[in-house]
């Protein structure tokens, strides 16, 4: 877990993961387990953007010069977040919509995804796997500066492709 003393979450962190309340952790524990997997130095933390607002807009006005490169916000339901960051903030926002209990999701995600032309947030799929897409995501996004992050993305892909293949038989 990114909360633990492991290389990349005591580096000074790269990535900012953040979320509306710590019941958003289960899905967003995927996009920092991707991060740690990649050794991407990154820091977790819940900010609301309803109920702690003073903090979102802290968090946003300092995250360029604490030298993150990319926030990835998770929020559901009235999912404002992400666009409250990207709208403080230079630093690029990686929008989560989560699971909502009464929608499934659909109002956390076409809260993130429908910004206003002039603040973008790059909005990821419902759930689990945009969580941790945004995270392979954040990843790529520094790759191309950074020559270890790139060779742990390209690992990962290797792999990947090599489980498929050595597990195509999906009766065994
Ligand atoms: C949002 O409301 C959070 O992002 C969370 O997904 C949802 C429910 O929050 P809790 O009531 O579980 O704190 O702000």
């Amino acid at each position: 877990m990114a909360n633990e003393d492991t290389a990349a979450s005591t580096a000074k962190p790269l990535v900012g993961i953040v979320m509306g309340s710590r019941s958003d952790w289960e899905t967003m524990q995927h996009a920092a387990a991707k991060l740690e997997a990649l050794g991407v130095p990154h820091e977790v933390r819940v900010v609301s953007a309803h109920r702690t607002p003073d903090v979102l807009f802290e968090y946003a006005a300092t995250a360029a010069s604490r030298g993150l490169r990319a926030i990835i916000a998770g929020a559901g339901g009235a999912a404002h977040l992400p666009g409250m960051l990207a709208a403080k903030t230079a630093v690029p926002v990686l929008g989560v919509p989560v699971q909502s209990k009464a929608l499934n999701g659909m109002d956390s995600l076409l809260s993130i995804v429908q910004m206003p032309a002039g603040i973008p947030v790059a909005t990821f799929a419902i759930g689990n796997a945009g969580a941790s897409n945004a995270g392979l995501f954040a990843a790529a996004m520094l790759a191309s500066g950074d020559a270890r992050i790139a060779r742990a993305l390209e690992d990962f892909r290797a792999r990947q492709t090599d489980d498929v293949a050595r597990n195509d038989d999906p009766r065994k």
